[in-house]
């Protein structure tokens, strides 16, 4: 990347330039897997969500067999967007625009008025490549996806027993960040910014680096002690960085039991039943480019991270109960989700105004911290080289 110091912000065109974001979605957004939503969110046979990958819509549902499966959401007549709701439930997946019809696997069953003989085989919905792990469904729009099985044989043994896939949806919110998508990244990836930010969150997310970072946080007593108690009951702790660099897994200590304003868990049941100790901390993954996640004891917060232009990003957040929870009896959408709607804000106006100081022509990269922003370090890295090995693809391509 031209200009580019190792340890040091990226250029401005990498958070500015229309091509370099085309080449973003190209090598990144449109070639990885992508965190779509939650298996629990589509529990029943006809059960859809849809969201965009840059300019692709697309549409997941649950089939009659009961397979979630993914599909561009763009018809095979005319074009036409499908399902235009966030989400709903449907026998068929019926275009607005001339009735055409496809069922839940995604073959056109009816053709109004059709009058010439054509071929319905040939007229199914395109499908996109759909893997779901352990309650997290993940889409990718490649036609020859990169290796999912090692990611997954990593994130189920420390989520299957959080039992993500019966949970249930109790809250999602969604909002635009004025910033391009490496700038939230960078955001999430350190906590240097926390403590004069995030007086909520601060008042249960410990700032020791190790904790966010990526080094593994072994050195640090507190860490250790986690990890080793909480093996001991059963639960996968240690920190997991894969060798790409591309997702991380580790069991956080935390300030409290839940991120919530008290400390004290949001919901009454537990998200598990398997899991009832108290003081598990949070279970911390990210998965480049798309998802981070805080797993606590009492529910679980995910984030999945959208880019909708070279400075605009949407985040959507998502908090997952025990599917048994009552709202109202066994917790409060406010108490639950008041600490990381705070946050967000706060991240919303960091990222914002970082956008605005980068956009300067005085803007020059700073060097990062190299104890805070390890984590920030080690995703620019990652960018940068997944960057470079696309290009040099191309390159041999045409070549
Ligand atoms: O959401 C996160 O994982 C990170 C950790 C600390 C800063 N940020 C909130
Ligand atoms: Fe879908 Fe015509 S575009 S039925
Ligand atoms: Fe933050």
């Amino acid at each position: 990347m031209k200009g580019y110091r190792k340890g040091y912000a990226l250029p401005r065109d990498c958070y500015v330039d229309p091509d370099i974001y085309r080449r973003d979605l190209d090598a990144i957004f449109y070639s990885d897997w992508i965190f779509a939503g939650h298996d629990c969110e589509i529990g029943k046979i006809g059960d859809f969500f849809t969201f965009r990958i840059g300019d692709y819509p697309i549409v997941v549902v649950r089939g009659e067999d009961g397979a979630i499966r993914a599909f561009h959401n763009s018809c095979r007549h005319r074009g036409s967007r499908i399902c235009s709701a966030a989400r709903g439930s449907a026998v068929r997946l019926v275009c607005p625009y001339h009735k055409w019809s496809y069922d839940l696997e995604g073959r056109l069953r009816f053709a109004r008025d059709m009058t010439k003989p054509f071929d319905a085989a040939e007229l199914g919905l395109k499908s996109v490549a759909c893997a779901s792990v352990a309650g997290y469904v993940w889409v990718c729009l490649s036609s020859d996806p990169p290796d999912f099985a090692t990611f997954r044989a990593t994130m189920e043994p420390y989520f299957r027993p959080h039992a993500i896939a019966n949970a249930k949806l109790a809250f999602e919110s969604t909002i635009i960040e004025n910033g391009n998508w490496k700038l939230v990244w960078e955001n999430n990836r350190e906590c240097y910014h926390c403590a004069p930010n995030h007086p909520e969150l601060c008042r249960t997310f410990p700032e020791a680096p190790g904790v966010t970072g990526v080094e593994g946080g072994g050195d640090d007593p507190l860490i250790a002690a986690h990890w080793e108690r909480m093996e001991r009951a059963g639960l996968l702790s240690r920190l997991h960085l894969s060798p790409e660099g591309n997702y991380r897994m580790a069991r956080m200590p935390l300030l409290g039991d839940s991120t919530t304003m008290s400390g004290a868990p949001a919901v009454r049941r537990p998200l598990s039943p398997d899991v009832i100790q108290p003081g598990i901390g949070s279970l911390l993954m990210f998965n480049y480019p798309s998802n981070w996640n805080h797993v606590l004891g009492d529910h679980a917060v995910t984030f999945r991270l959208l880019p909708i232009g070279p400075m605009q990003t949407m985040l959507t957040t998502k908090w997952l109960v025990n599917a048994e929870a009552v709202e109202g009896v066994d917790y409060s959408v406010k108490d639950l989700t008041e600490v990381w709607l705070a946050t967000n804000e706060q991240d919303r106006r960091i990222v914002e105004e970082n956008q605005i100081g980068v956009c300067s022509p005085a803007y020059e990269p700073g060097p990062y911290n190299p104890v805070h922003e390890g984590g920030v370090i080690q995703f620019v890295e990652w960018w940068v080289a997944t960057m470079a090995r696309a290009d040099g693809e191309k390159r041999g391509q045409a070549g």
